[in-house]
C-alpha cells in the first residue's frame, strides 16, 4: 500500500514490521545458548581480558558473570526471549552507524576482466565467467595482510557500532570454514577463518559483529535458476529443496559459531525464493538466536531497492533501502540505508568516484535525522588491506564523530519537518536535547530555528559545551546567537536543551482512508506536537484560532475542501494544508441472471511486459473456478492470469481494493479501472476505491509474471474496516 511515506493515505493494514513477533513454543532450545560449550570457552579464553567488558553481555549472561557487577552497555542479547521487539532492536537503534564489508574472491580480479574495469562482486555474472574459470580464484585467496584488529579498530575509530561482513555473497564463496562445503576459506592456502578473527576483534572493541548471507548462490549445484547465460551448467538433478537445507545448515553454522547481532540476507528476488521459504529461514534464525535481528530481505516483500512493501505477512525486523536515503525516512518502521563509499561494493581498483568525507558525514546525519541507520561499505583489497581512500575517509569521519558522536548515537528522528540550515537529531528525557546539525552556517551569526515553541533552557555548541549561547526570537522563530564562523566545515552541532517534549509548529498531516465517500468519511488531523492544536474549516475559509479545533477525527459527510493549520496560544503557527473530499454516487448493479459461486480464472502463456487492452482474443491454456484472487502457488514465468466474474454487494458503500502483485496487475469494476498496478515490478501493493450499489458488479483482474518472483493478492475493505481477501460467498461467475 505505502511504498513510501507521504505517497498515499496510510492504509488500515497492519504494518508488516510492526506485527506482533511470531509466537513460538518456548523450549529449552529456544532459550538455551546454542553454541557448544567448548566454543564458548575458547571464545572466553581469546577474550579473557574482557570477561567484565560491557561488550560481552552474551557471554556474561551465558556464564553467569552478570553477578560480577558489570553493567552491560546496549548490545545484542542473542539468548533473550523473543517476545519484545523493542528490546531486540535497542542496541541497533542506538548504534545508528555501522560498517558493511564486501569481501570475497571477487577482490582478486579487483573489478577487471579482459578489457572491462567496471566489475565488482557481481563479476562472475556480469563478465560471464564460467564456473571452472572462477574456481581458479580459490587457490589464489591469500590475504596475507588481513588484520582483523586493524579493521575493527578503523570501524571503532570512525564511530561505527557494528560491522556486517559477507559470510557468503552471490558467488557462494564462504569467508568461514564451513562443514557443508569446500567452497570456502578453509580450502585455500590462507586457511584462516576470517569470520572468527573479525568477530573476536569486534567484540574486543564493543562493536557488534554481524553477517551478510546471500540466498542467491551461483556456485551450489542445487541452486536454481542458473544465470541465463550459463547454458553449459546442466540443471538436471538440481534440487532447490536440498539447496534450502544447505542454506539452513550454513546459517546455523554462522549463528552458532559467530553469534552475529544481525543476519543480513540478500539475493532473495529470484523465482525459486518465496514467502514460505522466507518464513522458514526467519524462524530458523529466531530459534537459533531469539535476540538476533534479521533484515527484511529474508522474505520476498521488499518491493524494489527502496524496500518498503506493506505486504501484510512479510517477516523481517528492518527495511533495507540500498544506495538511497528515503526522502522523509520510512514512517513507523526500523530501517537502514546501505551505501557504498565509491560506486562499488566489492573492491574495484579503477573506481575513483569516492564520495567526499563531507558527503559521507552529511549522509549519516541526514539518515539519523530521519530515524534510520547508515551502513557504510568498504570493499577490502585481496591482500586484506582497505583501499587508502577508505582509510582516509574513515579516519576523517572519526574526527567528526569524536567531537559530535553524541549527536548521532542514541538519537531519534528530527522533530521538524525540515530546517533551512541542515538537520536535527533528538535525545529525549526530562530534558530534551535538540542537536542542530548546521550545514549552512549563518553569515550574520544568527541561527534561526523556525517553528520551535519551547523555551530553551540552554544553548551551546557541542564542541564548546561550557559557553552558553544567547537565545532570542523574532517573527521567523527562535534565534540563536552563534559565532561568526562554523567550527566544523562539515557540520557544526548546536545543542538546544529544553524541558520536556518539544513544542514544534508543524503543518498538520491529514490521514484518511479515501478522498471519496458514500455516506461519510473520518478524517484524522495531527501535527504530532504536544500543546499545539489543529484547527480546521470545511467551507473554504482560512483556518484560524476561531475555527473549530480537531479534538478527534473530523467526520466529513458532504463534498468539501477541508483546510487545517496548527494554532498555538491563539495564533496560527503553520502553513495550511487542504484536501478535497467528494461524495460519490455508487455504480448501479449489473443485471445478470443468478450465478454460481466463485470467479473464473484463465491462464495464458504470454510474455507481457504490461497488460494489453485487447485480451479478448487470447486462447487460455487452462481455466478454473476460484473463490479469491491469489495467493498463487508456483505460477511460473512468462504467464498471465485473468479473473472474471461478479462481486456480490449487499451494502451501498465505498469499497477500497488493495492489489499486491509481482509483476503487474490491474483491477476493473463494471469496466472502470479501479487499481492500475501495471508494469514490471517487484511485490508491491496499490490501492483504489469505488462506490457500489447493492447487487452484482462485474469484476476483472489481469495479472502477469515475466520472470523472477511471482505474487498476486487482492483484498477489499469497507470504510473503517480491515482489508480481507474475496471469498466464494461474495463472488459469482
Ligand atoms: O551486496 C550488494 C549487492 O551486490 C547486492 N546488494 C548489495 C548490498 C545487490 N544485488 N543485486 N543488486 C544489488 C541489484 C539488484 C537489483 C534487482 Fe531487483 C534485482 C533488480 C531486479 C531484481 C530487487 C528486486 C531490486 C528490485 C527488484
Amino acid at each position: 500500500m505505502r511504498e513510501r511515506r507521504n505517497s498515499k493515505p496510510p492504509c488500515t493494514k497492519r504494518n508488516p514490521l510492526r506485527r506482533p513477533p511470531l509466537r513460538r513454543e518456548v523450549t529449552a532450545r529456544t532459550l538455551g545458548f546454542v553454541a557448544p560449550l567448548p566454543e564458548l570457552l575458547s571464545a572466553m579464553r581469546q577474550t579473557s581480558t574482557f570477561a567484565f567488558s560491557p561488550s560481552l553481555p552474551l557471554l556474561s549472561l551465558a556464564l553467569g558473570l552478570a553477578a560480577c557487577g558489570a553493567t552491560p552497555a546496549p548490545g545484542p542479547n542473542l539468548t533473550a526471549p523473543p517476545s519484545n521487539q523493542d528490546q531486540r532492536m535497542e542496541w541497533w537503534r542506538e548504534a545508528r552507524f555501522g560498517m558493511f564489508l564486501h569481501w570475497g574472491l571477487y577482490a582478486i580480479p579487483a573489478g577487471k576482466w579482459r578489457a572491462e574495469t567496471n566489475y565488482g562482486e557481481w563479476i562472475r555474472d556480469s563478465a560471464r565467467i564460467p564456473l571452472e574459470v572462477y574456481d581458479e580464484f580459490q587457490p589464489n585467496w591469500n590475504p596475507v595482510q588481513f588484520d582483523a584488529n586493524a579493521w575493527a579498530q578503523m570501524a571503532a575509530d570512525a564511530g561505527m557500532k557494528y560491522v556486517v561482513i559477507t559470510s557468503k555473497h552471490h558467488d557462494g564463496f564462504c569467508l568461514f570454514d564451513s562443514k557443508a562445503t569446500t567452497w570456502d576459506v578453509g580450502n585455500t592456502p590462507h586457511r584462516r577463518d576470517i569470520l572468527r578473527e573479525l568477530a573476536d576483534a569486534c567484540r574486543q572493541r564493543g562493536i557488534v559483529f554481524c553477517t551478510y548471507h546471500s540466498i542467491m548462490d551461483w556456485h551450489h549445484p542445487d541452486y536454481l535458476p542458473r544465470r541465463p547465460w550459463e547454458t553449459d551448467r546442466p540443471t538436471a538433478g538440481a534440487n532447490f529443496d536440498r539447496f534450502e537445507r544447505y542454506l539452513h545448515e550454513q546459517v546455523t553454522e554462522v549463528v552458532q559459531r559467530y553469534q552475529p547481532g544481525v543476519m543480513w540476507f540478500d539475493g532473495e528476488w529470484e523465482s525459486t525464493w518465496n514467502h514460505e521459504r522466507g518464513v522458514r529461514l526467519f524462524n530458523l534464525c529466531r530459534t537459533l538466536a531469539p535476540g538476533m535481528i534479521v533484515n527484511n530481505r529474508v522474505d520476498v516483500h521488499r518491493g524494489g531497492m527502496g524496500g518498503f512493501s506493506a505486504a501484510n505477512e512479510a517477516v523481517g525486523d528492518f527495511h533495507t533501502p540500498e544506495q538511497e536515503i528515503p526522502a522523509t525516512g520510512l514512517a513507523g518502521v526500523d530501517w537502514e540505508s546501505c551505501m557504498t563509499m565509491n560506486t562499488h561494493w566489492g573492491f574495484n581498483a579503477a573506481d575513483g568516484k569516492w564520495k567526499s568525507t563531507a558527503e559521507l558525514v552529511r549522509n549519516l546525519i541526514d539518515i539519523a535525522s530521519k530515524g534510520g541507520n547508515y551502513l557504510l561499505n568498504v570493499g577490502p583489497r585481496a591482500d586484506g588491506t582497505f583501499p587508502k581512500e577508505a582509510v582516509e575517509r574513515l579516519a576523517q569521519i572519526g574526527t567528526w564523530m569524536q567531537q559530535n558522536g553524541e549527536a548521532i548515537h542514541g538519537t531519534t528522528a528530527s522533530v521538524f519537518d525540515s530546517l533551512p540550515f541542515g538537520r536535527c537529531t533528538v535525545k529525549s528525557g526530562t530534558t530534551t536535547k535538540l542537536y542542530l546539525h548546521v550545514f549552512d552556517w549563518p553569515a550574520d551569526g544568527k541561527l534561526t530555528v523556525p517553528g520551535l515553541g519551547s523555551t530553551v533552557a540552554r544553548a551551546y555548541l557541542l564542541a564548546a559545551p561550557d559557553t552558553a549561547l544567547a537565545v532570542g526570537s523574532n517573527e521567523a522563530g527562535l534565534v540563536v546567537a552563534v559565532p561568526n564562523a562554523a567550527t566544523d566545515a562539515i557540520a557544526t552541532v548546536v545543542v538546544l536543551e529544553i524541558e520536556g517534549a518539544p513544542v514544534v509548529f508543524r503543518t498538520p498531516v491529514i490521514t484518511v482512508e479515501s478522498d471519496s465517500f458514500v455516506s461519510g468519511v473520518d478524517v484524522v488531523l495531527n501535527n504530532r506536537s504536544p500543546d499545539v492544536a489543529v484547527h480546521y474549516s470545511l467551507d473554504g475559509s482560512e483556518p484560524s484560532a476561531t475555527s473549530p479545533p480537531a479534538s478527534g477525527p473530523v467526520r466529513v459527510t458532504n463534498s468539501c475542501v477541508l483546510r487545517a493549520a496548527s494554532v498555538w496560544r491563539g495564533t496560527r503557527v503553520s502553513a495550511v494544508v487542504e484536501r478535497t473530499f467528494t461524495k460519490v454516487v455508487p455504480l448501479p448493479p449489473v443485471k445478470v441472471p443468478a450465478r454460481k459461486e466463485g470467479l473464473v480464472v484463465e491462464h495464458f502463456a504470454v510474455d507481457w511486459q504490461s497488460i494489453p487492452d485487447d485480451r479478448a482474443g487470447l486462447i487460455p491454456k487452462n481455466r478454473e473456478v476460484v473463490g479469491s484472487v491469489g495467493p498463487l502457488k508456483n505460477p511460473g514465468e512468462h504467464v498471465a492470469f485473468v479473473y472474471r466474474g461478479y462481486l456480490v454487494i449487499s451494502q451501498e458503500e465505498l469499497y477500497r481494493f488493495a492489489l499486491t502483485s509481482d509483476d503487474g496487475s490491474k483491477l476493473w469494476i463494471d469496466g472502470q479501472v479501479v487499481v492500475d498496478h501495471d508494469g514490471l515490478h517487484g511485490a508491491m501493493t496499490k490501492q483504489g476505491a469505488v462506490a457500489l450499489a447493492p447487487g452484482l458488479h462485474a469484476i476483472e483482474v489481469a495479472w502477469f509474471n515475466r520472470t523472477g518472483g511471482a505474487e498476486l493478492n487482492l483484498q477489499w475493505a469497507m470504510p473503517g474496516q480491515a482489508f480481507e481477501p474475496l471469498s466464494a460467498a461474495v463472488t459469482r461467475h
